[in-house]
């Protein structure tokens, strides 16, 4: 690690090839990973593969999904010279720490996630028996966040619960054992913090939800995403008011363009009188925005050499980083070092 890289702000951030990258991952997350992230610290990000193996998956599937999310975030401007790119699995240290992890963590602050009681009870009532890794993926994701000394996690507004987790463990470890690890933050964007469902803007737009009506996916053909958004279910009324609780389904829209177009959506809201003509506007923006990246993702399908070489190099740098702090915990929980 040189002298400049340990004086700045180091941010890790992942996510999970469980599905298509959807509007979601890219409003909430990845567009800031792009425009601020990578220039403004050190940035890692990394394709959270093991998280997907937490739900019922088909391996080839997994593995076809991690390379398309990998070639997305380049696609959509993660820039090798700027920031560090690579795959869970391929850096061992994730899952060292993981364990250490589930030894500071308590089973009650598993089972209070969120996350986990809504997959849980989906898996359940699918008849699907929920896998263990489902309740201590968190503790993984801790592991992920403090291997990398890092200060901030930039994420969607339904992961701050498991950050502020990676952020008691982190304290409590320090505690315990002493001071190895850094306490991080989770940010979140200013807007679509949370891209609602189109068909049920009472619920997040999630990449492996089965119903997929009312899921933008980046890699949609442009038709598709004219179509989903055209026949997003709006409210009953005709008024074209930004008021999430008495007009979920108008407020995402207009959060959605507003969060394209860089504006606000009460402002945005002044300027539709019908929402069809709102929808028309959502599906353009949504449209424009993911022209770029459709057209540099068919680019870099072409050349997937160049894609495994950027992620061996990450994963190469992410190694020699998070190494040495995860032998540290080794040490400091009472673990004999190999001789
Ligand atoms: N609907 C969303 N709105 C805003 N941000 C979102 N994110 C996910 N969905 C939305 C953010 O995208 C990043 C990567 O997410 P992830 O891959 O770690 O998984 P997730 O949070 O569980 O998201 P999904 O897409 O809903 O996956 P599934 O369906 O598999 O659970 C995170 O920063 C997340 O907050």
């Amino acid at each position: 690690m040189t002298q400049t890289t340990t004086a700045r702000r180091r941010i890790f951030s992942g996510i999970k090839p469980s599905g298509h990258l959807t509007l979601g991952n890219y409003l909430g997350a990845v567009r800031r990973w792009v425009q601020e992230d990578q220039d403004n610290a050190d940035a890692l990000f990394c394709v959270v593969d093991l998280h997907a193996l937490t739900v019922e998956h088909d391996p080839a599937r997994v593995r076809r999904l991690t390379r398309q999310a990998a070639t997305l975030l380049l696609a959509a401007g993660l820039d090798p010279e700027r920031c560090t790119l690579f795959v869970q699995s391929h850096v061992d240290e994730h899952a060292r720490l993981s364990y250490l992890m589930e030894c500071t963590a308590t089973d009650g602050e598993m089972r209070r996630m969120i996350q986990y009681k809504e997959k849980a009870a989906r898996e359940r009532s699918s008849g699907t028996s929920v896998r263990l890794s489902l309740l201590t993926y968190p503790a993984l994701m801790a592991a992920d966040i403090l291997a990398y000394g890092t200060h901030e996690v930039p994420v969607g507004d339904d992961q701050t619960q498991h950050v502020e987790l990676a952020r008691d463990l982190a304290q409590r470890f320090n505690q315990r054992y002493g001071p190895v690890f850094t306490v991080p933050r989770a940010t979140n964007p200013r807007i679509s913090a949370r891209v609602m469902d189109l068909q049920d803007p009472t619920s997040k737009m999630g990449k492996s939800h089965a119903e997929t009506a009312g899921i933008v996916y980046l890699l949609d053909e442009p038709e598709a995403v004219r179509k989903k958004i055209m026949r997003a279910v709006t409210d009953s009324g005709t008024e074209v008011r930004y008021d999430r609780t008495a007009q979920p389904g108008v407020a995402n829209l207009l959060d959605v363009l507003a969060s394209c177009t860089d504006g606000k959506p009460e402002v945005l809201a002044g300027e539709f009188t019908s929402y069809g003509a709102l929808k028309k506007a959502t599906a353009e923006a949504v449209l424009e925005l993911l022209r770029p990246v459709r057209a540099r993702h068919a680019e870099l399908c072409a050349d997937p050499s160049y894609v495994e070489g950027v992620l061996r190099t990450g994963a190469e740098r992410a190694r020699g980083l998070a190494r040495p702090r995860v032998d540290a915990a080794y040490a400091a929980i009472g673990l004999l070092p190999p001789a």
